[in-house]
């Protein structure tokens, strides 16, 4: 009996340490369905307006299929839009039905330490990269004479093998009539959470 219940125990806690950690949980903007990833997942980080510049910062990211690009945000107000290479500075599910979607990241309103030193947003944007297809995105704030408009654009997995470049879409771009389009429905396509390192220096 005595040797049974050890077994048992032993069993048990043999069980508990083999178990894998949980995967951890991603919340998304409130109401929004909760997000639990299956597998570590690698994270490549793009900054929007480094310098306080209207840039996105790497402009240009190469990344698996499966991986993550977590959008953080410094002042001042920006946000991130999909759109389609052909169509920039509207977003993608505008002009393609295939993506009705389409990702956007809500605003950012972030104001500079008062110091003068730049901080960052208290959330990120993260989006998953699905397939190998290039995904072209633009800042919809529309201040300013709109940042799309003034070349703050990018992309994720760009083929340099083609016409279609980062520096054709930004051209195309500063041609667009502001205001840039706004996706209906607000926040959509990603998760939108917690910064997860919202210290650390950029
Ligand atoms: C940020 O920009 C958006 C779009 O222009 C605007 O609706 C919002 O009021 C701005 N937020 C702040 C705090 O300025
Ligand atoms: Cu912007």
């Amino acid at each position: 009996m005595y040797f049974t219940t050890l077994t048992t125990l032993l069993t048990l806690a043999a069980s508990a340490l083999a178990a894998p950690a949980p995967a951890p949980t991603y919340h998304n903007w409130p109401g929004a369905p909760t997000k639990t990833y299956t597998a570590p997942r690698i994270t490549h980080t793009v900054v929007a307006g480094r310098g306080g510049q209207l840039r996105f910062d790497p402009e240009n990211v190469v990344a698996e299929v499966g991986s993550i690009v977590e959008f953080h945000f410094l002042p001042a107000n920006h946000s991130v839009v999909e759109a389609a290479f052909n169509a920039p500075c509207r977003p993608r599910s505008d002009v393609d039905p295939a993506a009705p979607n389409s990702f956007f990241s809500g605003f950012f309103p972030v104001t500079p330490n008062p110091d003068g030193s730049l901080c960052q947003s208290e959330e990120v944007f993260q989006i998953e990269v699905k397939d190998d297809k290039p995904i072209w995105y633009y800042c919809g704030q529309p201040g300013g004479g709109g940042h799309c408009q003034r070349g703050m654009v990018g992309v994720i997995n760009q083929r340099f093998d083609t016409p279609f470049t980062l520096e054709k879409f930004r051209q195309e771009a500063a041609k667009v009539p502001p205001p840039p389009g706004l996706p209906a429905g607000g926040v959509r396509g990603g998760w939108r959470i917690p910064n997860p390192n919202p210290l650390g220096g950029f």
